[in-house]
């Protein structure tokens, strides 16, 4: 078994691109092409073939088909892929701009991005270059908007429920989602459907009423466009070779190569079908524990497969135990429709229950977020009927919270008296996203540093694709952080992802605890904790690192309550 035809038609076809980016001969990058097309069409695996026998393909590219089937690339492809950066690839996607005015662009103004494109038209930066009169700037400035809305990635909330929507919808022996889903980024490019079953689920996946284009159709792969605008690709594998498949396309593509290297050292070869010894001999592939374990290496949770040190980790024996949603033993960040809301409290705290919870924070927001029109009186009124509730609940510990907002100078809401009647506070910055990093730096520090304030609420603010984060030096923000024992959320909204995993790498690494929430405003958000857990899992995370895994009593000892 070998790499599949596709992957070499798509290096070919790659080549192709750069080195007509590169000024290439047009004649030879059209043969280039047809022979990327003939090798894509061609019905045999290229490693039982002799190359040369396909039709459009000569001895030059034979030889480049050759050395990528033995190492994944070939040295043409590896030279140009050094010298074209990859945005002015991107350039050529635009639409009306083709490889030579992209390449020329670079060269003259430095745009390589389709972003960089569209900020030198509007800042007059193409006046007067030949062949880019006005009504070629406009068009390309349209074709930059489409790519961007064709090519935008989703948040991971849409993608899951397309995904599962899709793998409800298929009778499938076996199913399960890969690619950037399963690794869980916070945003989707496309969604990657692994199946076992008949050919005919291809034709039954074609015909599903969210599909709105055909986008490609074969025996192994189908690609449709959906009601959502995503991609969702569906590959039928063989049964035996599920865990090489799973591997490959769950990636990233960086973890997939290193764990290729792995075995190519060992003298061996890592597919999509499995992994093989130098006679063709199948060493593992039914199972991704299999794969890993026959290269020497602990199994890698999907979340870490970013070749960010897990490959290394993995050989080692030092994959850490990571946290997971079965940890979770309560909610620290939750809503009802005493203000923004819409679930009644005795509802949310019923659903709450029902997740198994030991604890659940209700904590409303507070008077200085002026629409919500909270009082002192309707939050003391509140922390009566959660009392009176407590006693429908002997096995879930009801904390009465509020979400503060850190105010521009850092100060919050109410005064420190008002503060200590709560079991636990969240504090927020929901206004002056556009202070400096200087002033928003302090602002954190100064709510850091209230005794009462227990979690930085969605620290960055940002709202994907909506908003961007605020300017923080968050070094020093998570270092006072640590030192006054300030809990940084993981605020598991799907479309805010706030701490980003990045930013939780970053603050562990000074020491800081989190608090995965839920920031509920109805019940079914309580279910998104499994969002929030995937950015822990991202960022390397224990159940020693966040808070509502602990028990109650060492939860309440943090708190200092
Ligand atoms: P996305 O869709 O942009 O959110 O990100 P992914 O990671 O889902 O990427 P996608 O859909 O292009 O491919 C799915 C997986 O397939 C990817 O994570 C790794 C694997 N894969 C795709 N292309 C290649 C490749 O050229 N080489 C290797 N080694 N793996 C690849
Ligand atoms: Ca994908
Ligand atoms: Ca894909
Ligand atoms: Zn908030």
């Amino acid at each position: 078994m070998g790499r599949s035809n596709d992957e070499a038609a798509a290096a070919i076809e790659e080549y192709a691109e750069l080195f007509a980016l590169n000024g290439g001969d047009a004649f030879r990058v059209r043969s280039y092409q047809k022979a990327a097309k003939s090798i894509a069409g061609f019905p045999e695996d290229l490693r039982q073939t002799d190359v040369r026998t396909i039709p459009g393909v000569g001895e030059a590219i034979a030889k480049k088909v050759e050395e990528f089937l033995q190492r994944g690339s070939f040295r043409q492809l590896d030279d140009l892929r050094a010298v074209v950066p990859e945005g002015v690839r991107e350039l050529t996607k635009v639409p009306s701009l083709g490889p030579k005015k992209a390449l020329f662009l670079f060269q003259e103004l430095g745009v390589d991005s389709p972003a960089a494109l569209a900020e030198a038209i509007r800042g007059g930066r193409l006046a007067g270059l030949r062949g880019f009169g006005p009504k070629t700037e406009e068009n390309l400035l349209k074709g930059v908007e489409q790519l961007e809305q064709s090519g935008g990635r989703v948040h991971i909330g849409i993608a899951m429920d397309l995904a599962e929507r899709v793998i409800a919808s298929l009778p499938a022996e076996r199913i399960a989602y890969a690619g950037s889903l399963r690794r869980m980024r916070e945003t989707i490019g496309d969604v990657d459907i692994l199946a076992v079953g008949p050919v005919e689920l291809m034709a039954t996946f074609a015909s599903q009423p969210y599909v709105t284009e055909v986008i490609a159709r074969g025996d192994r792969k189908t690609s449709v466009r959906t009601d959502r605008g995503l991609q969702v690709d569906l590959r039928v594998v063989p049964a035996e070779s599920w865990g090489a498949a799973l591997v490959y396309f769950t990636g990233s593509k960086e973890h997939n190569v290193h764990i290729r290297e792995i075995a190519v050292k060992k003298g061996w070869k890592l597919s999509e079908y499995g992994l093989f010894d130098g006679e063709d001999h199948v060493i593992a592939s039914e199972t991704e524990e299999d794969i890993y374990h026959a290269l020497g290496m602990q199994w890698v949770p999907p979340t870490l497969r970013e070749d960010g040190g897990e490959v290394k980790a993995a050989l080692e024996g030092r994959i850490p135990r990571l946290v997971e949603l079965d940890d979770l033993k309560g909610d620290l960040h939750t809503h009802t429709n005493l203000t923004d809301g819409i679930a009644s409290l005795d509802d949310m705290v019923a659903a709450a229950a029902a997740r198994g919870y030991a604890y659940y924070a209700v904590t409303d927001h507070a008077p200085e977020l002026f629409m919500q029109r909270m009082t002192l009186e309707k939050a003391l009124q509140q922390r009566a009927e959660i009392a009176a509730l407590q006693r429908s609940y002997p096995d879930m510990r009801l904390l009465h919270g509020t979400e503060l907002n850190i105010a521009p100078d850092g100060s919050v809401d109410w005064p420190a008296e008002v503060l200590e009647g709560f079991d636990i506070c969240v504090a927020s910055v929901h206004s002056h996203f556009g202070q400096s990093r200087e002033e928003m730096t302090r602002r954190f520090i100064a709510a850091c540093e209230n005794p009462n304030v227990h979690i930085i609420g969605h620290p960055t603010t940002r709202k994907i694709g909506k908003r961007p984060p605020v300017d923080a030096d968050w070094d020093e923000v998570f270092r006072v952080a640590a030192r006054t024992g300030t809990a940084m959320e993981i605020d598991s909204f799907p479309d805010r992802a706030d701490l980003p995993s990045d930013l939780v790498r970053l603050a562990r690494h000074h020491g800081v605890k989190f608090s995965i929430d839920s920031d509920s405003h109805a019940i079914p958000h309580l279910a998104n904790e499994r969002f929030g857990v995937g950015i822990a899992q991202r960022a390397w995370l224990t159940t020693d690192d966040v808070i509502n895994t602990w028990p109650l009593d060492r939860l309440l000892a943090f708190l200092g309550r």
